[in-house]
């Protein structure tokens, strides 16, 4: 978690063939820039999407995801109702990305790799 001197860095993960991430919860402040280094070991390709903590909003960016296709890495080009994503992330690869924390409220984050969001591959990012 983000906390104590420094950048916040966060590290978020895939395990195998599971369709989710670890950690399921994270937190950070508002107002920073923020790292992630997500690290995926697994045997399979993910991304990771933050849209507000709205269920509608999540199922709109993960449609338009798909629509983007995998010509698009299943990210959308228009950046409605996202605050940040990852690069598509093949298996057995770590990249970092960094971000602007949106302000203090609830967010989803999501994999929109086709069927990994109906599998339970996302997750919840409190920040204060
Ligand atoms: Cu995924």
């Amino acid at each position: 978690m983000a906390c104590g001197n420094g950048p916040p860095a966060l590290t978020i993960r895939a395990r195998g063939t599971d369709l989710a991430f670890y950690p399921k919860r994270m937190a950070l402040s508002a107002a920073s820039t923020v790292t992630l280094t997500f690290e995926n070991p697994s045997n399979l390709p993910h991304n990771y999407i933050l849209v507000d903590g709205n269920e509608a909003t999540l199922q709109a960016v993960n449609d338009a995801a798909q629509a983007a296709g995998a010509a698009g890495d299943y990210i959308p080009a228009d950046m409605t109702g996202m605050y940040a994503h990852s690069p598509l992330l093949q298996s057995q690869t770590i990249k970092d990305f960094s971000f602007m924390v949106p302000s203090a409220g609830t967010y989803f984050y999501f994999c929109s790799f086709p069927g990994h969001l109906a599998g339970g591959m996302r997750g919840v990012l409190t920040v204060q």
